[in-house]
């Protein structure tokens, strides 16, 4: 008897961890189907929101649920646009231009070495 009720606590908890993880797991899907800014990648330091000049944790806090990012792609240049999520209201556009997509060959020597 009081091997099961051991058993019966042990499950419980088990029982709640499980919901925890997929509480977790739901969270992360939710806030990737949102495109929050926070799983973009950008830096904790990047978060200042309302622009004066510090970043406070609500406003961290706000990169997982309450702004959200678009990204788009012009050549190299990529640019992400930060919004708010409940007006749509445009916060910031950081665009940078990566080098690395395009390696640059030299066409002719290829050419030179075929009869
Ligand atoms: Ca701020």
């Amino acid at each position: 008897m009081l091997i099961s009720s051991k058993k019966g606590s042990f499950s419980r908890r088990r029982r709640g961890l499980l919901v925890v993880v997929v509480l977790v797991l739901l969270a992360v899907g939710w806030m990737a189907w949102i495109k929050a800014a926070g799983l973009s990648g950008i830096e904790s330091k990047d978060m200042d929101w309302n622009g004066d000049g510090a970043v406070t944790q609500e406003e961290i806090l706000q990169s997982y649920y309450a702004v959200s990012v678009r990204k788009s792609q012009e050549g190299p240049r990529e640019c992400s646009t930060f919004y708010w999520r409940k007006d749509g209201k445009e916060i910031r556009v950081d665009c940078r231009t990566s080098f690395e997509t395009k390696p640059v060959d030299k066409p002719e020597e290829g050419q030179s070495k075929a009869k």
